[in-house]
C-alpha cells in the first residue's frame, strides 16, 4: 500500500488534528487543540509520553533549566502542589511530572503510542493530509503538526567495527530502561557536550576505570544543584504568573534580569570578585545567554573575559597541568553553544580511575572486538557510552519522508539549508506546522517557553482563520525567505557568526553531509515574543489563508489497517 491509495478527495478526516510526538510541545499542542474544539489524535514512537525526557535516561540526565521554571503554564493547581526537591530536576522528576500533567488532562485518550509516522502526503484537491504509520494505517487530517523535537535523532558515529564490539554500547538518547550498573567496568565515554558532561561524573563514581574520549573541549560552567524545599520553593510560587510572563519577555525564556554590569569597563579585582561569586551561585551563564550589547554574546571583550575566567577555573580545578590544557578550549567563544553546566565535571579528572583522550591529537579509527583503536594507541573497555549528540533542529523533520504541494519533501526542499517562516511553517507545505523548527528560537532557550509561545501564536492563527471560513494556512515564500535573511544577519550580528568554530550543532557541522548554517533564531525569546505580536496585529501577515474546497465530508469513516 502506498499513500497515493489514499481515499479519493472528498473522504472524511479521521482526525481534524494529527500531532507528531508527545513530549512538552505535543501535550501542550494536544490541550490548545482541545480547546478549539479540534478533533485530535497523537502519535509518538516511544511507549510512554515524555519526548526528549522518556529517551534520556542516561546516569546523570538533568535539565539545565532551574525546575521551579521548567514547568507548563496551563496546570496552574498542579505547579503550586509539585514539589521539586532539586534546584534540577532529574529525568525521572521531569518524566514524572509530565506524567501528572497528561493524566491530569486526560491526555492519553488521543495519544498512539509505540507508532511511528513514516510518511506524509498534502493533497491539494480535499487540502488533507494523508499519514502513513509504521504499521501501515493513515490517517487522514486537516492539520499535520510535527512537535518532534530538537534533539530527537540520535547520532552514533560512524565507526568501522562497532557490530563486532563484544561488550555493551548505549547511545545516552536511547537509554535502556532497565537500571545499567557500572561497577567494576571499564567504560568509554566518546563526547564531552552537554550529555557528556553529565554521564562521566556518575559513571566514573561506579567504574573501574572511565576514559573521556574528547574532541572540541567545552567550556563547562558549575550547575551548582542544591537540594530545593517547599519553603524555598513558595516565593517563586507565589509569583509564576508574573515570571511566567517575565519569561515570555526574557531573552532565555526564565525570567531572570541579564546582568547589568559591563564587565569590561570594572576593575580587574571588581570583576574577578563579581564572577567568583557567581561562579560559586551558578550565574556566570548570565553574562553568555542575553543578547543586550554589552553581553558577551555581542562584544568580544567582555566575552573574552568571561572565557579567561572560565579557563583559569579549569586549570585551578584539574589537578593535572597537562589534562587541565587539553581541556581548556580556546578559539571560540564562550557561550555560542548552549551553555554546558556540571555537577563536579573537571573534578572528576582528578580521580584516579579516569583519563583523558584527545581525539584531536588522537583520532578513534575503528572499534574492535573489546574496546577502541586510536591511531596511536588501543583502549580495552567493557562498555561504550556515546554521549555524541542529535542531528539537531531539523533531523526529526528531515528523517520523515513529508511531502508537500510539488511532492518535494521537507530534506529535498531544505537541500540548501533549512527555511521556515518564523520556525513554524514552509511554503508548498500547506497546514504543516513545525514547534521548535529551525528559524525559531527553540533551542536558545527554555523550551517549555518557546513551544508554548509558538502554539499560542499557531493556535490564534487557526482560530483566526477559521472564523473566516478559511482551513488552509500557508507561509508565503517571499516572507519566508525575507525571514530567513533575517535570522543570517542576527546571528551574524552577534557571535553565534563563530559557532562553526566550536562545531556546534546549531550549524549542522556536527553531521556529515550536512548543510552548514546557523539554525536557530538569535534574538531572544522577548523579541521574537514581539516580532509574533506584530506578525499577529498585522492580519498575521506573511501566512496566506484559504478555504478547502467543499466536498463530501463522511466523519470518522474506518481506514483499513495494514500494509
Ligand atoms: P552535543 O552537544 O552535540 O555533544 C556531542 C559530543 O560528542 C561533542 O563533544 C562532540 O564533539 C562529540 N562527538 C560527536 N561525534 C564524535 C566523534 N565521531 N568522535 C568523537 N567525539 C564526537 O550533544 P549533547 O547530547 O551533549 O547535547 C545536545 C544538547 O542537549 C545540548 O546542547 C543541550 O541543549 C542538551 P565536537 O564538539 O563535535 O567536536
Amino acid at each position: 500500500m502506498t499513500l497515493h491509495d489514499a481515499p479519493a478527495a472528498g473522504a472524511g478526516l479521521d482526525v481534524d488534528a494529527l500531532v507528531i510526538g508527545a513530549g512538552f510541545a505535543g501535550m501542550y499542542q494536544l490541550y490548545r487543540l482541545r480547546k478549539l474544539g479540534l478533533r485530535t489524535r497523537v502519535l509518538d514512537r516511544a511507549a510512554g509520553i515524555g519526548g526528549t525526557w522518556y529517551w534520556n535516561r542516561y546516569p546523570g540526565a538533568r535539565c539545565d533549566i532551574p525546575s521551579l521554571f521548567y514547568t507548563v503554564s496551563y496546570t496552574p493547581e498542579l505547579n503550586q502542589k509539585w514539589q521539586w526537591t532539586e534546584r534540577f530536576g532529574t529525568h525521572e522528576a521531569i518524566r514524572a511530572y509530565m506524567e501528572e500533567v497528561a493524566r491530569q488532562e486526560d491526555m492519553h485518550r488521543d495519544i498512539s503510542f509505540e507508532t511511528t509516522l513514516v510518511a506524509a502526503d498534502w493533497d491539494e484537491g480535499s487540502a488533507t493530509w494523508t499519514s502513513m504509520t509504521d504499521a501501515g494505517e493513515r490517517i487522514r487530517s486537516r492539520y499535520l503538526i510535527m512537535a518532534t523535537g530538537a534533539l530527537s535523532e540520535s547520532r552514533v558515529p560512524d565507526l568501522p567495527g562497532l557490530g563486532g564490539f563484544k561488550g555493551r554500547w548505549f547511545h545516552t538518547g536511547r537509554w535502556p530502561h532497565e537500571p545499567v550498573g557500572f561497577t567494576g567496568r571499564r567504560v568509554a565515554v566518546i563526547g564531552t557536550g552537554s550529555t557528556g558532561v553529565q554521564v562521566i561524573p556518575v559513571v566514573a563514581q561506579d567504574a573501574a576505570e572511565t576514559i573521556v574520549f574528547q574532541r572540541t573541549p567545552k567550556f563547562v560552567l558549575p550547575a551548582v544543584n542544591v537540594p530545593m524545599t517547599e519553603e524555598d520553593a513558595r516565593p517563586v510560587k507565589e509569583m509564576y504568573p508574573a515570571l511566567r510572563k517575565a519569561a515570555r519577555r526574557g531573552d532565555y525564556g526564565t525570567p531572570f534580569p541579564p546582568p547589568a554590569e559591563h564587565l569590561d569597563e570594572m576593575s580587574v579585582q571588581d570583576r574577578e570578585t563579581l564572577l567568583e561569586d557567581l561562579y560559586t551561585k551558578g550565574g556566570v551563564g548570565s553574562f553568555v545567554v542575553s543578547y543586550h550589547d554589552h553581553l558577551g554574546l555581542k562584544k568580544q571583550e567582555v566575552n573574552d573575559i568571561v572565557a579567561d575566567f572560565v579557563r583559569k577555573k579549569i586549570r585551578e580545578t584539574v589537578d593535572d597541568p597537562a589534562t587541565a590544557e587539553t581541556m581548556t578550549p580556546y578559539g571560540y567563544p564562550i557561550g555560542i553553544n548552549r551553555i554546558i553546566i556540571g555537577t563536579d565535571y573537571y573534578e572528576t579528572f582528578n580521580r584516579d580511575n579516569v583519563r583523558l583522550h584527545s581525539v584531536l591529537d588522537d583520532p578513534i579509527v575503528e572499534v574492535t572486538a573489546t574496546g577502541l583503536r586510536t591511531q596511536n594507541a588501543e583502549f580495552e573497555v567493557d562498555d561504550i557510552i556515546f554521549a555524541t549528540g542529535y542531528d539537531g533542529m531539523t533531523g526529526s523533520f528531515t528523517s520523515v519522508d513529508v511531502r508537500g504541494r510539488t511532492g518535494k519533501t521537507i530534506r529535498e526542499y531544505w537541500a540548501d539549508g533549512p527555511s521556515t517562516y518564523l520556525g513554524l511553517q514552509m511554503a508548498d507545505f500547506p497546514n504543516l506546522f513545525l514547534i521548535t523548527g529551525p528559524g525559531g528560537p527553540s533551542v536558545l532557550s527554555n523550551v517549555i517557553t518557546t513551544t508554548e509561545q509558538s502554539i499560542d501564536f499557531l493556535m490564534g492563527l487557526i482560530e483566526h482563520a477559521r472564523a473566516d471560513g478559511l482551513d488552509v494556512i500557508e507561509a508565503d515564500a517571499d516572507a519566508e525567505r525575507r525571514w530567513m535573511e533575517h535570522v543570517a544577519d542576527v546571528a551574524q550580528g552577534s557571535l553565534y557568526r563563530d559557532s562553526y568554530k566550536a562545531n556546534s550543532w546549531y550549524t549542522g557541522l556536527n553531521v556529515p553531509g550536512k548543510k552548514v548554517v546557523f539554525m536557530p533564531y538569535a534574538g531572544g525569546v522577548g523579541t521574537f515574543e514581539t516580532i509574533l505580536e506584530d506578525v499577529t496585529a498585522d492580519d498575521y501577515r506573511g501566512f496566506r489563508r484559504s478555504a478547502a474546497a467543499r466536498t463530501e465530508v463522511v466523519p470518522d469513516q474506518p481506514q483499513p489497517a495494514g500494509g
